[in-house]
């Protein structure tokens, strides 16, 4: 790709809170395109740079979004030496074992959740996007594409905004950028902003991407006939700046997205649960089988419908198991570093007794 060299780092969403923090002038601020191993290419006002990571940078790595400095060197290729503090970040459970955190993208300020209002749109689903951008406390608005086939989408918009939490979500709209239904909004509300496009493989992203970029920048793919699934046709992640300022991430289709969650943004993309089980008769009601549950009571009543409570419960129970694995591997690491010290201190104590 071959960013313009317009790009000042402003444009690239650079602020006080990321200047604040720079206080070596010797070393170059820069916005992290793409990260792969120990490397990485980032755009700073001198245009794009490949930049290797020293070990002592390694661990948290520095991902798609990331502000960084680099340090330039003698010959080859300059060195990060430093990433920023971030302001927000995206993050799931790694895929495989969900022991870990995966950050997706770092200081964005927008999510737009792509999703198909073909055989893609699945409100469950969407349910675990906000809860993830709630917990991350980064505003959302839901793109449901592909509104030209699909004519008929305002029942699936409003059921969209009926479980959408307030705190979180923006606006949701149906949109089709290449039969131009609403072809003007992705653009207008990415404009100045770190945004990335998260959601299904062939939901749409790479497509709005390159409506956003004004050129067509990412290769878009055709979906599975039947099941209107895609192929995975973007396998990498890559910030791509905004020809009117600000930045567009475009990500790699997520098979599944397991819910990683360390503030309140699962109760709060279940807000109105939560409001009803105020008037539960248990205050630790599980809202599954007990009397006097107002939940349950809402939901027979026919005023909370069931899958989401399903679902709630369903992620619930995900959120806890994840985090029990979690713990589980801290305390295994925990253990392997107290042998380590232990039998450091032993072989140290027969040393100094001369055995
Ligand atoms: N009719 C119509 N087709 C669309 C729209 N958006 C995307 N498509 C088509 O849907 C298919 C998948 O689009 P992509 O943009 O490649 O989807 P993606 O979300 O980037 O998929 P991955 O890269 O696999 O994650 C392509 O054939 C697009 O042309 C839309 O709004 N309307
Ligand atoms: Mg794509
Ligand atoms: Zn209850």
């Amino acid at each position: 790709m071959n960013p313009q060299p317009f790009c000042s780092l402003l444009h690239l969403g650079f602020d006080p809170f990321f200047a604040e923090q720079v206080t070596d002038i010797e070393l170059t601020p820069g916005r992290v395109l793409r990260a792969w191993d120990r490397q990485c290419d980032v755009l700073s006002s001198d245009g794009v740079r490949h930049a290797l990571l020293p070990r002592r940078l390694c661990r948290p790595r520095p991902v798609v979004g990331d502000w960084v400095l680099l340090q330039p060197q003698p010959v080859g290729d300059p060195l990060v030496a430093q990433r920023l503090t971030r302001k927000t970040e995206l993050g799931r459970a790694a895929a495989g074992t969900r022991t870990r955190k995966q950050v997706i993208a770092a200081n964005l300020d927008l999510v737009f959740v792509v999703m198909g209002l073909d055989g893609d749109f699945n409100l469950r689903r969407l349910e675990r996007y906000l809860a993830m951008c709630a917990d991350a406390q980064i505003p959302v608005v839901v793109l449901l594409t592909k509104a030209g086939p699909h004519p008929e989408f305002a029942p699936k918009v409003a059921a969209c905004q009926a479980i959408a939490p307030s705190q979180t979500v923006r606006m949701v709209a149906a949109v089709d950028v290449l039969a131009g239904v609403n072809a003007a909004l992705p653009l207008r509300t990415a404009t100045g902003k770190s945004v990335a496009l998260v959601g299904s493989s062939g939901a749409g992203k790479s497509t709005l991407a390159n409506h956003i970029l004004g050129r067509q920048q990412m290769a878009t793919g055709a979906v599975r006939r039947g099941d209107d699934r895609g192929r995975h046709t973007t396998t990498h992640r890559e910030l791509l700046p905004i020809p009117g300022g600000g930045v567009l991430i475009d990500n790699p289709g997520i098979r599944e997205l397991g819910l990683w969650i360390e503030g309140d943004g699962l109760t709060q993309a279940f807000g109105e649960v939560e409001q009803l089980a105020q008037a539960c008769r248990f205050r630790d009601c599980t809202h599954r089988h007990e009397p006097g549950c107002a939940v349950l009571a809402a939901r027979d009543g026919g005023e909370l419908d069931a899958g989401r409570l399903a679902n709630y419960d369903r992620l619930q129970r995900e959120v806890a198991a994840t985090e029990r694995r979690r713990n589980e591997h801290v305390r295994r690491a925990d253990e392997r570093k107290l042998g380590k010290l232990y039998r450091r201190v032993q072989r140290e104590r027969r040393r100094r007794r001369g055995e």
